[in-house]
């Protein structure tokens, strides 16, 4: 088993699509084991997407990942990172492959309902911003 994170989008919360992204994530064989519901404020926002810092859609994506609840979920599975991106599709919705996260719930490039880590290094990184090793449950 292997762990990656997921963030549902504030778009998502704010749609009250959270619950059936959830439920395709565990269709999909992921397990939860770590969730929390939270606001990002600017400064968490601009340090977990630090890598973008320089892209000219930076201050607009930090604008929309704080304005409202997100929940960030630490998920197991074989292969968790790879097996994610998968199931949430492209960054841009019209790109998405038929039935994936992004296809059937997002609304746009930055609307784009899910997050997921795109390495093994990234996930630790991003499971360890919004979680203590002793939130982890491992089943
Ligand atoms: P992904 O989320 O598919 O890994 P990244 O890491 O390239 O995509 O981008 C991080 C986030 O930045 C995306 N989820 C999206 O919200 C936003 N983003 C990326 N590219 C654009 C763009 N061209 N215009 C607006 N927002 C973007």
């Amino acid at each position: 088993m292997t762990r990656t994170l997921a963030i549902i989008k504030p778009d998502a919360v704010a749609a009250g699509r959270a619950g059936k992204i959830l439920a395709h994530l565990e269709s999909e064989g992921f397990r939860m084991t770590a969730c929390r519901l939270t606001r990002l404020n600017r400064l968490q926002a601009e340090e977990f997407y630090g890598v973008h810092r320089e892209r000219p859609f930076f201050p607009s994506l930090v604008s929309f990942m704080t304005s409202g609840p997100v929940i960030p979920l630490a998920l197991e599975a074989e292969d968790a990172v790879q097996r994610l991106r998968k199931v949430i599709g492209a960054t841009d919705p019209a790109e998405a492959l038929p039935g994936t996260i992004r296809a059937l719930h997002a609304e746009s490039k930055e609307r784009n309902a899910i997050h997921a880590s795109d390495s093994d290094e990234n996930a630790a990184r991003e499971i360890a911003f919004f979680f203590a090793e002793a939130d982890l449950f491992s089943l």
